[in-house]
């Protein structure tokens, strides 16, 4: 006879899981003996937003199916956050829950009472709850199957404390198997229009979005632009794949902003899994020309023309329509696309100097120069997830500098304090020897400061960098710049000494507020591969380019 828990990790492991990211309670505990004896890991952490963002951090960087493991009750409602970020982001996260038994329904009794598959219903692909024991591997893999397929995303299963304990007879469970699936192929007559379009422009621009990282088009979009010279632009999670593109490509999509007031306006748009919205400066054409030509594609046909009208849409893996771009690309001529390249160039190296000649060396250290020295120090071994609002911004304009290993923020939930699980969801995925890097802000760390717990238990080399400027920056900033500087109120944050917090937990730590020693501090760190915080005080009061753009400055006076 085996338990529901055992045939709930026969199920996993037959899908390829071999990681999970929990906390126990007593509702699950089947699950977690039986991870025990069949060797699935369970990463557990200090609390359930961490669990659920570690999940999701670790599909991100591996690709590959994310497991949350929560308690009934309370360690389902401190999930949510995560499952909402998943939904948004269309990461494919598989959150198992517990629940009160079937047989007490409607008792009062302890961590029931509500019904989480109603909460969760909203921002899930799919969210069930399973009743009998013996139908669970049907059910696992059909989560599974539900929040692999394109579009990707998060799948609830509420799982009964009885159901889990339920036993049945082994030789009457047969655990589906679950093979990989690759993404759908574009048509090949919408291959040979996308490139008579881009063949046909004078100015066309490729933007890489999340949906080109996880489709991991790095490879191929280096061969793409090698044959064509097209310049590429990122979004965020794009950013990822700037690295190893030439100097042409460097930039953030916020980047084109410049380019339009410049004259040097796009005249056609290869949008490779970006969305439109927050990262397209919505439909407004501020950052995509509305006299653009835009090919979209997307895994997704309710993406395409979201807010933009488009010429060309095309529902497919992004990957596996790069590839058959890349393939027919190589029978168009593209020479004269040279001194369209050589001009973005130009425009990219000048927004960077802009930015970098109006840096002071003083003390505290400017964000800027605090961020140069990250991006000056990762490699490919390292991935960088970045927390907090002005923190990533300013990450953001050197990121494209840098060539990590992978690059993650958070998406269109803007939710502070996702960071520390996600870095921790991303140093597992990693291969071995790697290190993570979170740059988060002080107001941001603060939701996770008990994660240093979890990275020296466990030993996840994780370097937590706290741009400290001693405030919620960002939205201190909104009341200074938008509501009237005599106006801040509950936005300052001056007692954290944060890297006192994390050697009280075991981790080293360091507190820096100029530049070389901060410089210092993370060679050191990075040696040494272990837990670490390093305070670093930064100042409040510079304005990152795109607040700029918010508060209706102009980010690059002299452009
Ligand atoms: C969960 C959540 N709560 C509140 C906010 C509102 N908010 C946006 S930016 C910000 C300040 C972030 O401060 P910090 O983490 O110190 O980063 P900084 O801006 O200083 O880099 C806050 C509170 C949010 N986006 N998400």
């Amino acid at each position: 006879m085996i338990t529901g828990g055992e045939i709930v990790v026969r199920t996993l492991a037959k899908a390829g899981v071999d990681t999970l990211f929990g906390i126990h309670g007593a509702h699950i505990d089947t699950i977690f003996q039986a991870c025990r004896d069949h060797d699935l890991r369970i990463v557990d952490v200090r609390h359930e937003m961490a669990a659920g963002h570690a999940a999701e951090g670790y599909a991100r960087v591996k690709r590959t199916l994310g497991v949350a493991l929560v308690t009934a009750g309370g360690g389902f409602t401190n999930v949510i956050t995560s499952i909402a970020n998943a939904f948004l982001d269309r990461t494919p996260v598989l959150y198992i829950t517990g629940s009160g038994a079937l047989r007490d329904t409607e008792t009062n009794t302890l961590q029931a009472g509500i019904d989480q598959v109603a909460v969760a219903s909203p921002i899930t692909k799919w969210a069930h709850r399973v009743v009998s024991t013996d139908q669970i591997p049907r059910l696992v893999a059909q989560g599974i199957r539900i929040a692999r397929s394109a579009p990707r995303g998060p799948v609830l299963l509420d799982i009964p404390w009885d159901v889990l304990t339920s036993q049945v007879d082994e030789t009457t469970v047969t655990i589906p198997a679950i093979p990989p699936t690759h993404g759908a192929s574009p048509h090949p007559a919408d291959i040979a229009a996308a490139l008579a379009l881009l063949g046909s422009a004078q100015r066309p621009i490729i933007v890489v979005g999340s949906e080109a990282s996880r489709s991991n088009v790095g490879p191929v979009l280096e061969e793409f632009v090698s044959r064509t010279g097209i310049p590429v632009f990122g979004d965020y999670e794009g950013l990822n794949l700037l690295s190893g593109l030439g100097e042409a490509n460097a930039g953030l999509i916020q980047g084109l902003y410049g380019f339009n007031s410049n004259g040097a306006a796009p005249d056609a748009v290869l949008q490779l899994g970006v969305r439109f919205g927050l990262n397209t400066a919505h439909g407004s054409g501020a950052l995509l020309p509305l006299s653009a030509r835009i090919v979209q594609i997307d895994p997704d046909a309710r993406e395409l023309g979201r807010l933009q009208s488009i010429e060309l849409g095309i529902v497919a893996d992004v990957g596996a329509a790069l590839e058959a771009l890349t393939l027919a690309a190589a029978k168009l001529p593209w020479k004269h696309l040279h001194d369209w390249r050589s001009r973005v160039n130009r425009l990219v190296e000048a927004r960077y100097h802009n930015l970098a000649r109006r840096i002071d060396a003083g003390t505290p250290i400017h964000p800027f120069e605090a961020s140069r020295i990250v991006a000056a120090n990762v490699d490919n071994t390292t991935a960088v997830v970045a927390d907090g609002a002005l923190t990533y911004l300013w990450l953001s304009e050197t990121m494209s500098k840098a060539c990590p290993g992978a690059f993650l923020t958070h998406g269109y939930l803007g939710s502070m304090g996702v960071g520390f699980g996600t870095a921790i969801g991303a140093q597992l995925a990693a291969p071995p020897g790697s290190c993570t890097i979170l740059v988060t802000g002080d107001g941001a760390v603060g939701y996770s400061l008990a994660e240093f717990d979890t990275l020296v238990r466990q030993d996840i080399a994780i370097i937590v960098i706290v741009m400290n400027n001693r405030s919620w920056g960002a939205t201190l900033h909104f009341q200074q710049y938008v509501v009237g500087p005599d106006r801040i109120t509950n936005t300052r944050l001056e007692n954290g000494q944060y890297h006192e917090v994390a050697a009280a937990l075991g981790a080293d730590s360091y507190f820096v507020d100029e530049p070389s020693t901060f410089e210092n501090a993370l060679r050191t760190a990075l040696a040494k591969r272990r837990p670490a915080c390093i305070n670093v005080r930064v100042r409040l009061d510079p304005i990152p380019p795109e607040e700029c753009l918010m508060i209706g400055k102009d980010p690059f006076p002299s452009l």
